[in-house]
């Protein structure tokens, strides 16, 4: 069993990302798993006739790698076609109470769920229960409560389908409610709320062929080792044509360093690697709105001093950058595109398509360097270093992920980084762009169907001619505000197409509390996690098919699609023989609920589309012909069907229709009141190697070198220091927040990393127990995992070692 350790071990991975450490981790994972044919279910993985990869949301190229897959990817694909099952005897053998002293990893591990249950308040065990009973109960229940629609939420996970995704908003919204959270108001909705202020569009604009073409990219807070690892070969395609890769991340994650490319038997065979990125730079954690401001500045500045001595008649952009060039780390090449320009900046572009260019620039003329560098913990040379290779090179791409999104400041910090690519028309180039690193495979996708708590977002008019009802106009919650909503006793029901709520949101203790009562609690989902064993009065666990499984319907076997983070659609069909006859796939479960809930409507035909999920597909086109028309002809299309954007296209769809240069409100990320104090650390909460969010594999986190356990807090040596204790000791976690709620996590181990002081880092979830519901960011309200003031203390819990 991998379980937790009594002897973990924590040390240094020499080794580099990729390589034999993760084909040997991939062949652990699915042995242990018993997985039946893996060679033959891999080899179908993000091809264009195989199924699509329910890890990470990375762009699948139109000719793919034999091994189109990554040790993630893999992983992923062993935990869901697992021979284990969570079957009736499982259920037998332990009550609820007990099952919530089990561990995240030890759930999950019990195999797939198999048949439809509901929990049995006699024996506090779930038992079995027909599939059209279940139905009927819960929409008995959701009909009692229709009179205040806004009493249930339905909430989504990013990995469902378009298809049964775009039923689940429709069923939400003719039931009356516009509640329709999803993981992606914990993830990317920063993003979501950032981009369509400033360029127009809610998604990136970068596409996979713009990696051929790019000339540096800008890498901000995102693992790729670990959590979009296929995204690894573009970065050594582009490094070995001469491209610069700058990584701005608190940690030296072992992905920004180094990769040997599992694919290239040379690689393999002579210990061959490629240096990922030219320099990191590691910003304090909530630091990058100060860094990203300082390389604004270094690049206004550098653009005023080309324009002084212009006006002096003097030579051009080259002899200003290299008499700028006091580091000696920066050398100007005579090309012919560098000598073109005589600024710095792109004043071309900034006049004709951008707006708000002016106060952006005085912004960044008065912001202070000291409280740059304070702030970010970057010096000046090096913000000055970034900036020359930036205005050096001709196409830059920014892609980001977490580390940027999950701050209180998290919108802005989005806003600030196309700020920079706007400078220099980055934005509606081949080569250049915005490129958020969405997490889950379909989450970008169930936005585009209209899984959204703002009304303004959905077509609403749009869905009442098609189908004739009256749909609601207010909006609905959000992650966070559902929480609150919660807790002060206004929610009674939530229905969860997949996910584990209960441990993704923040103050798991708080929410937990409230979760249990709820009236009713059901849960689609395909393995047993800690959302399913607090639940509501009623509670159901209906298991579904996974997209890697065999569906078939009346028509025969069925297809799915998704959107990657690169905005193309994918066609999906599942290889695997299910886990269990009787589980039924997401679609059919939707209509089962729906047509227990809702009165019969002639244009809306639940059956109909569960026989045929191409009906879902052709209403989905209609309702927006613009983004999905050909979507079912043409999901299957190697690179699948490529979504227009507009500002790709550099039409900016935005209010003053330009783009949009934008100002933050503060420089720091976090929460501002506790920045600096004596003894309060910015702690940021990530994921290790060996985990999908919620879902824990193992406690082997190879490229931090951590093996064992997941209880650690990696924290710089001055800090361990500090409080006297080396690194091995254990130590509380308290938040710094004061609201009246006690946060604490005890008996984590120190670990001493390369992180920057005042930083330190651990694992989510463990650690979610520390972060405040109200502590998010305050716009999109993306929680603000990436940044909670905490107090570190030797633990009573496991006082220090005798030496
Ligand atoms: N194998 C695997 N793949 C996954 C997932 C998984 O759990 N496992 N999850 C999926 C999902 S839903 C998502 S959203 C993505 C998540 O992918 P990531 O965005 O990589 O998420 P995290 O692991 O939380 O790590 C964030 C990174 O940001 C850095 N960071 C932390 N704080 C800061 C900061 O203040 N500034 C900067 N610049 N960097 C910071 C951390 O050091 C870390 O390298 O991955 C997806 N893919
Ligand atoms: N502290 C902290 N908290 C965080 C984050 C962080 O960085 N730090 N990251 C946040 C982010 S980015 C995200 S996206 C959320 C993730 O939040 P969620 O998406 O809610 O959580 P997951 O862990 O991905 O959900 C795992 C469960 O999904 C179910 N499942 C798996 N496959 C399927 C399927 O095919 N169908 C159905 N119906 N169910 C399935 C299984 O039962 C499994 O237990 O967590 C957030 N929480
Ligand atoms: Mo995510």
């Amino acid at each position: 069993m991998s379980g937790p350790k009594d002897d973990p071990k924590i040390e240094e991975y020499s080794g580099p990302s990729g390589g034999y450490g993760s084909l040997g981790s991939v062949a652990r994972k699915l042995i242990s798993e018993h997985v039946p044919d893996a060679a033959i279910t891999l080899g179908y993985q993000n091809k264009p006739d195989g199924f699509m990869c329910v890890s990470c949301a990375w762009g699948k190229p139109a000719k793919p790698l034999p091994f189109e897959y990554c040790e993630n990817g893999a992983k992923a694909t062993a935990w869901e076609v697992t021979r284990k099952r969570a079957d009736q005897k499982f259920f037998e053998t332990h009550t609820l109470s007990e099952l919530r002293g089990w561990l995240d990893h030890d759930l999950e591990e019990a195999g797939r769920l198999t048949m439809p249950m509901r929990w049995d308040p006699e024996t506090d065990r779930y038992r079995p229960v027909a599939w059209e009973t279940a139905f009927a109960e819960i929409g008995q229940e959701l009909r009692a409560l229709q009179g205040d629609p806004d009493q249930t939420i339905f909430y989504v996970s990013g990995r469902a389908s378009l298809e049964a995704s775009y039923m689940f908003q429709l069923l939400a919204r003719m039931y009356g409610t516009n509640n329709l959270p999803d993981s992606s108001n914990m993830c990317h909705e920063s993003t979501s709320v950032a981009l369509p202020e400033s360029i127009g569009v809610s998604v990136g604009t970068v596409t996979l062929q713009d990696f051929e073409t790019t000339d540096l990219m800008i890498y901000l807070g995102h693992n790729v080792a670990t959590n979009a690892p296929r995204m690894l070969h573009q970065f050594q395609d582009a490094k070995k044509r001469g491209a610069g890769i700058i990584s701005i991340n608190p940690m030296r994650e072992r992905g920004l360093e180094r990769f040997t490319d599992p694919q290239s038997p040379k690689q393999m065979l002579t210990g061959g690697e490629t240096v990922i990125s030219d320099s990191i730079l590691q910003v304090a954690v909530g630091g990058d709105l100060a860094a990203l401001t300082g390389i604004c500045k270094a690049l206004v500045e550098m653009d005023d001093a080309c324009q002084d001595v212009g006006k002096a008649g003097a030579t051009d952009r080259e002899a200003i950058l290299a008499d700028t060039d006091d580091d000696g780390g920066f050398s100007i090449k005579a090309g012919a595109a560098a000598s073109k320009a005589r600024r710095v900046l792109d004043h071309d572009f900034i006049a004709e398509h951008t707006s708000g260019f002016e106060a952006f620039a005085d912004y960044c003329r008065a912001a202070d360097w000291l409280q740059i560098e304070q702030i970010s913990r970057l010096s000046r040379d090096q913000l000055e270093a970034v900036a020359k290779q930036y205005a050096e090179a001709e196409k830059v791409m920014c892609i980001y992920g977490m580390g940027l999104t999950q701050h209180v400041h998290g919108t802005e910090t989005v806003q600030m980084l196309v700020n920079l690519l706007l400078l220099r028309g980055n934005i509606g180039k081949s080569g250049a762009g915005i490129c958020p690193v969405r997490g889950h495979s379909n989450v970008q996708g169930q936005r585009t169907v209209g899984i959204t708590e703002k009304p303004e977002l959905a077509p609403l008019d749009k869905l009442k001619e098609l189908y004739d009802f009256e749909p609601p106009r207010h909006e609905g919650y959000t992650t966070v505000t559902g929480c609150e909503a919660m807790i002060e006793g206004k929610v009674k029901a939530f229905i969860a197409l997949g996910g584990n709520y209960t441990r993704a949101v923040p103050d798991i203790p708080r929410v937990e509390d409230a979760w249990g009562k709820l009236r009713m609690t059901v849960a689609i989902a395909t393995k047993l996690n800690r959302s399913h064993l607090v639940h509501g009065e009623i509670a159901y666990l209906l298991p579904c098919l996974g997209r890697i499984e065999v569906d078939v319907q009346a028509s025969g076997p069925q297809a799915v699609s998704i959107e990657s983070s690169l905005a193309q659609f994918h066609g999906s069909r599942g290889r695997v023989t299910p886990a269990s006859p009787e589980l039924m796939s997401e679609p059919a479960i939707i209509a089962g609920i729906a047509a227990a809930t809702l009165p019969d409507n002639p244009h809306v035909p639940w059956a109909a589309w569960t026989g045929d999920y191409s009906k879902v597909r052709l209403a989905i086109e209609k309702t927006w012909p613009a983004t999905f028309g050909g979507l079912d002809a043409h999901m299957f299309d190697p690179g699948g069907l490529t979504r227009p954007i507009a500002a790709r296209e550099r039409k900016w769809n935005t209010r003053s229709g330009k783009a949009n240069f934008l100002l933050p409100t503060e420089m720091f990320g976090g929460a501002a009141e506790r920045y600096g104090e004596e003894g309060v650390l910015q702690l940021t909460t990530v994921r290790s190697n060996d985990q999908f969010n919620t879902t824990i594999y193992g406690y082997h986190d190879r490229f931090r070198g951590v093996n064992g356990t997941r209880m650690v807090v990696f924290m710089n040596a001055t800090d361990i220091a500090a409080i006297e204790l080396v690194d091995g000791d254990f130590v509380d976690l308290s938040c710094a927040i004061e609201d009246g709620h006690e946060r604490v996590v005890q008996a984590l181990r120190v670990v001493e990393y390369d992180i920057p002081q005042g930083s330190c880092a651990a694992y989510f979830p463990e650690t979610s127990p520390l972060v405040p519901l109200g502590h998010h960011d305050i716009q999109a309200h993306t929680p603000a995992y990436k940044a909670v003031p905490v107090r570190v203390k030797a633990s009573a819990a496991k006082p220090a070692r005798a030496e």
